[in-house]
This record gives C-alpha cells, structure tokens and sequence, in this order.
C-alpha cells in the first residue's frame, strides 16, 4: 500500500511540475536565486522569491535589479504578469510545493563553514511547508550537509522524506559575468536522500534546463563534486600564480609560458596569475573541503599550500609596484598610485572578497596615495576606509606616479593610460597591447 501512496504522491508533484501547476519559491536572491528564479519563471512556473533582506525586496518590487547580469525589465515584466513575488514573509512557503534553497555559505573569521543561513531556512521550510513538498539545497557546503543538517530540521515535522517531503541537493552553477553559459544551458547534478527524491528534482530539473540532468547516488556526492570544481580551480590558480613569481625571478615572461603550454591540445587547461583570487566561491570552497576533511582526521595539505600561495600574491604586487617605483627614484610613500579595477573579476560589480582589497589595504599601510577607478563601481568600502571612484582622465594620469591595474574590465580607455602614465604595472596581461616604456606586467 505504501508503495503505492509513494508513487502516488510523485506522480502528482510530477505531474504539476510538467504541466506549471507547481509553484516555485527560491530562498535567496542574491547572485544565484534572482536569475534561478526568474529563468524558472520564463519556463512558465508561478514563481515566490524569498528574501529576509527588506531593500533587495523592496527594489524587486519596484523594478529595480542589484545584480548586474540581470536586467531590471526582466524582473518588471515577470512582476507585472503577476509571475514573480518577492516576499519577505516566509510563511508564504506553504502556497508553494518545490523550495530551492539559494542562501551564502560563507566562511567565518576563523576560516570556518558558515551554515547558519542554510540552517535558518530550513527551519523557515520546517515551520511553514507543506505536504507533498521537494526541497532542494543549492547553496555549496560541506558533504554532509542535506542529509545530516538539513534533513533532521525538516523532520521535526513527523514527515516521511521520501514520502511526505522530497530533499535533494543541486549544485549552483551561476557564473556571474558569463555570456555563454547561464541555468538553462549548464548541466546539472542531483543527488536525492532516497530514489523518490531524486526522481522528483530530476523531473523539475528537466523543466528548468534545456541540457542533461546528471543523477547521483547522494546528496553527499553532488556536495562533493561541486567542491571538486572549484577547488579544481583554486590549485590551478595556485600553480600559476606561483609559476609568476618563479619567472620574475627567472627573467620569464609569465603570459608566453602559458601561451606556449596552451598550445597543447591535451591534458592542459590555461590559467592566469592575478593580485589574489576573490569572489564568493574559488576562496571560499576549498575551505569547506579542508575543513570536512579535518573532521575526518585528515588534513588536505594541498588546499591548505594553493590557500597561502593565492593570499600572497597581493604582497607580491605590492613588491614589485615598489620596484619599479624605485627604478624611478621613487617610493610607495606618498606615492599618487591610481588603481584600476576592484571587481573580483573582469566586468563585475562585485568587489567584495576581491583580491583588489588586500593590494590596497597594503598600499594604504605603505601611505600611497590612492585613486580608484573602476567604471562598474561607484564606492569603494575597505575595511574603515570608504572612498568613490574617480574616472580615467589625461588629468589623472598625468598627475600618476603609477597605474596599477588590478581588474582588466572591458570597458576601460586603456589607451589613455598607455599614452598618459609615468608607470603602469599590469596584473592582468590586460588584452590591449601597451606601447608605454615604463609598461610592466605580472
Ligand atoms: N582567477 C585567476 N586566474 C584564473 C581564473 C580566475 O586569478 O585563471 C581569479 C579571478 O580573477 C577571481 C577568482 O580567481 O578573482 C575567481 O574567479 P572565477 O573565474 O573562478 O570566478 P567565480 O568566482 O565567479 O567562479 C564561478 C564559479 N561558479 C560556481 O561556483 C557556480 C566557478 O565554478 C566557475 O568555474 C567560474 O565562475 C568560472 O568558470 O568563471
């Protein structure tokens, strides 16, 4: 009989998952829930995105976007076809029958998983769900997380997962700036708690995404296979970021290594040195997985030797800014040094976590004297300095002692710098091809 009931009660959230009768909510709408959501609601699915954040609410409902790759219009049209609800009022969780979970997952100040926001929400779910309900974690965190956090916390209700409540875990691949690659045409990994959970999220999945749904045999695997990726990344960046300062001490160029290497059609991926690495994820993951693996007795020392090579790269520019400032006769002291570009990565309007913040930091401490410019960002908060950004002039970079670039946005006249600057030094191999004599790079 149970059987029975089980396969009853997929057949029914299936079956209103296929025909858009199922409503949607998304927990979170940061970088990863807004644009979810309203892909969701562009596959024809009424749509609630939760946010305890009263302003992110109240410029939704206005129309407004915080998130540069979502345009405002997208988010006015599903409001006005009455598709899309932002809501701060959690107990809104029982009109809806699939919940994604996209809340940060950071780390705190000793290095640790955060996950008290994934822990808040699902105690939001627990206390307002209803029956007949999936529930899907997105956010990345440790192996282990859905089945031993999440699960018990929604079965405070005497629910049956499985049965009752379906909960699987997806990993988000929102790739913030990506023009090519966006939710509907990135693969996408599900592990379910039982068979039944992960039939329900691959059905939902295969709405959602024009591309192949990759099952998995747990929860425990997709949340390790997204570590995997990005501290794939983390490494990688490491070893290039090391292999620069091998070659500035070698007399190498950097750039023309890689660009040989890459010329090998396998078994090579191209990485690039950079000031650090920043953003919500590469810095942030691998930590996840060192400190799992702690808690198993085991230290990843590899991580642990790609984290301090990536955390020292900012003194390395700052290093080598000095020197050749000193080739000038000058020094960083009361230096007029213009940075350029403080996203975490080329066209973002993110700098927090940027890399950008160490290297000025340390300029700060070395009593440079600091101009920002960076196109994407009107004000600049590091630590309890907070300034605005100026733009690029001739007047500016006349009056430079150096330019640091630190983030090559696009949309950034770097001919006037080449023409106008007494010194540029170029963390990036910034694509424009500079003709300045006092133009150094990475
Ligand atoms: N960076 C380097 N050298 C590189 C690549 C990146 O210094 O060769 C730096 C960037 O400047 C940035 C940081 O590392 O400061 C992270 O860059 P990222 O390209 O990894 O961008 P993220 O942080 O937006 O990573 C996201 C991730 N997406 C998800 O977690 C869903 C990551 O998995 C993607 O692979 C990555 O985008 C991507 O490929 O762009």
């Amino acid at each position: 009989m149970k059987t029975t009931i089980k396969s009853s009660k997929i057949v029914k959230l299936s079956e209103n998952i296929a025909t858009r009768k199922a409503k949607i909510g998304i927990i979170g709408l940061g970088y990863v829930g807004l644009p979810l959501a309203l892909e969701i609601v562009d596959k024809g699915f009424q749509v609630i995105g939760f946010d305890k954040n009263d302003d992110k609410i109240g410029l939704l409902r206005s129309g407004q976007s915080y998130i540069a790759d979502m345009p405002a219009i997208i988010i006015q049209q599903a409001i006005h076809k009455e598709k899309f609800e932002p809501t701060n009022n959690f107990t809104k969780l029982a009109e809806v029958n699939v919940i994604i979970i996209c809340v940060p997952t950071p780390t705190t100040e000793e290095g640790t998983p955060n996950i008290s926001y994934i822990v808040e929400a699902a105690h939001a779910i627990e206390q307002n769900m209803s029956k007949d309900t999936l529930v899907i974690l997105e956010s990345t965190t440790y192996p282990g997380t859905t089945e031993d956090i999440v699960r018990p916390i929604l079965e405070k209700q005497n629910v049956q997962i499985g049965q009752d409540i379906f909960l699987a875990y997806s990993p988000e691949r929102i790739d913030p700036g990506n023009r090519n690659f966006s939710v509907t045409n990135t693969p996408k990994v599900v592990g379910g708690i039982s068979q039944s959970c992960a039939e329900v999220a691959r059905v939902f999945y295969e709405t959602v995404i024009n591309t192949n749904v990759y099952t998995v045999k747990s929860p425990k695997v997709a949340e390790m296979e997204k570590l995997l990726e990005n501290t794939f990344r983390q490494i990688n960046i490491a070893l290039v970021n090391e292999m620069s300062q091998l070659c500035y001490k070698m007399d190498i160029d950097i750039w023309e290594v890689i660009d040989a290497a890459s010329t090998k059609p396998y078994g090579f991926m191209p990485f690039t040195p950079g000031p650090g690495v920043g953003g919500h994820c590469i810095p942030v993951d691998p930590k996840y997985l060192l400190w799992a693996g702690q808690q198993h007795g085991i230290t990843a020392t590899l991580i642990e030797a790609a984290d301090k090579i990536n955390e020292s790269m900012p003194n390395f520019v700052v290093e080598r800014l000095a020197h050749y400032l000193n080739m000038q006769e000058k020094n960083l002291h009361d230096a007029e040094v213009v940075v350029v570009g403080v996203g975490y990565k080329p066209n973002v309007n993110d700098f927090r976590e940027s890399p950008a913040l160490d290297v000025i930091n340390i300029l700060r401490e070395k009593h440079c004297n600091l101009k920002i410019v960076d196109p994407l960002i009107e004000t600049v908060v590091v630590d309890n300095w907070k300034t605005n950004t100026v733009p690029l002039t001739e007047e500016l970079m006349l009056r430079a002692d150096a330019v640091l670039i630190l983030t090559n946005h696009t949309n950034i006249n770097y001919a006037l710098i080449d023409e106008h600057a007494a010194l540029i030094f170029d963390t990036r191999n910034t694509y424009f091809s500079f003709e300045n004599v006092n133009y150094y790079k990475l």
